[in-house]
């Protein structure tokens, strides 16, 4: 019997990466066999029957872990008591739609939600994947006021297990021995630092050492990787996507192992690598298992990443900028 209740909200729970998040949320993966994970699902109105569905199948798991299931298409009622805010709903991108059109479409959606937190939730730790996500949860975070900001984050984990997997291909070895972080922005201008990063214990460019290759193939197909699945499979990642936010919640979890770090976008406090304070910037981050995080301080930056962090700054300012009148913390 579970001893412990963790209650996890999931925002777009219908969504095509709900479909695979839910499940390996209720089967124990991330919270343990000793906690019981309470599920509540945040849908559009039009879509709350297929959360049902969802929820039908959930239950049909028989997952001992899994608690209660709520859905609700009110996210105060859904964020009621919640210790975790999956932020995946959103607006997809739709033909010919600018990166601005997007940005001011999605806003309001995390106005509304980040005042529905700040109103029903208090000890809860936010990810935030729905896209543009960096600055969705910086949205969210300036209308969350009875919530710090350091419990806001947005998921670069994904690009992070992109960049192991070439890396691992590449060179030849398991996916499990390349520490790489990712700089800034889910979008293209995100920088995988292969120049920090390494490969069971040696710098990445000692691996690997054709340097034309980490500078061109490699980060192309990262920044690319999204679009490259959207065009062989007709539809964004999903379990990719999901199986990174699973991966997300539990490198906060738990202790980061001695000389590594994850790829968490969290609020720059204006002392890091020169990345303006409260931007949502992708760092190298550690944490000591608690579901806090530290940014990593002491790696050295080449003028070639210092030109890759600032672009990748440069285009979250200017979302910023896009979304001003959003933010009023
Ligand atoms: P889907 O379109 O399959 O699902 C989105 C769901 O959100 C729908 O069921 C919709 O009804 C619901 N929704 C929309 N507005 C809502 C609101 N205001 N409240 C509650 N629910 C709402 O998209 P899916 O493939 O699941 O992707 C979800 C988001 O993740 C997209 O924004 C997508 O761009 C983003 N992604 C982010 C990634 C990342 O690495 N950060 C990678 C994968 C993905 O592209």
């Amino acid at each position: 019997m579970a001893e412990r209740v963790v209650k996890v909200a999931v925002t777009g729970a219908a969504g095509q990466i709900g479909y695979s998040l839910l499940f390996r949320l209720a089967s124990g993966e991330v919270f343990g066999r000793e906690t019981s994970v309470h599920l509540s699902l945040l849908e559009l109105p039009a879509a709350i029957k297929a959360a049902e569905g969802t929820a039908m199948e959930l239950e049909d798991c028989g997952f001992p872990t899994l608690g209660k299931i709520n859905i609700s298409d009110s996210a105060e009622t859904a964020f009621d008591g919640i210790n975790w805010a999956l932020f995946v709903g959103s607006k997809p991108r739709g033909p010919g739609m600018e990166r601005n059109d997007l940005i001011r479409d999605n806003g309001p959606i995390f106005v509304s939600q980040g005042k529905a937190l700040s109103r029903a939730a208090k000890d809860v730790r936010i990810v935030t994947v729905g896209n543009p996500c960096n600055t969705n949860a910086l949205i969210a975070q300036h209308n969350c006021r009875d919530v710090p900001a350091t419990h806001f984050s947005a998921m670069t984990m994904l690009d992070e297990n992109r960049a192991k997997a070439q890396l691992a291909k590449k060179a030849g070895c398991n996916v499990g021995d390349v520490n790489i972080a990712i700089w800034g922005n889910h979008s293209s201008t995100m920088f995988p630092d292969f120049e920090n990063g390494t490969i069971s214990g040696k710098k990445i460019t000692d691996v690997v050492k054709e340097r034309s290759w980490l500078e061109t193939d490699f980060m192309k197909t990262v920044q690319q990787r999204g679009a490259a699945i959207i065009a062989a499979r007709g539809k964004s990642s999903a379990a990719s996507a999901a199986s990174a936010c699973i991966d997300h919640m539990w490198r906060l979890m738990h202790p980061t192992p001695a000389g590594k770090y994850f790829s968490c976008a969290v609020p720059s406090d204006g002392n890091s690598y020169g990345v303006p304070a409260g931007l949502i910037f992708s760092f190298p981050c550690r944490s000591h298992g608690n579901g806090n995080y530290e940014i990593v301080k002491d790696l050295k930056i080449s003028d070639y990443a210092k030109k890759k962090i600032d672009e990748t700054t440069q285009e979250l300012l200017a979302e910023r900028e896009v979304v001003k009148e959003l933010l009023i913390r």
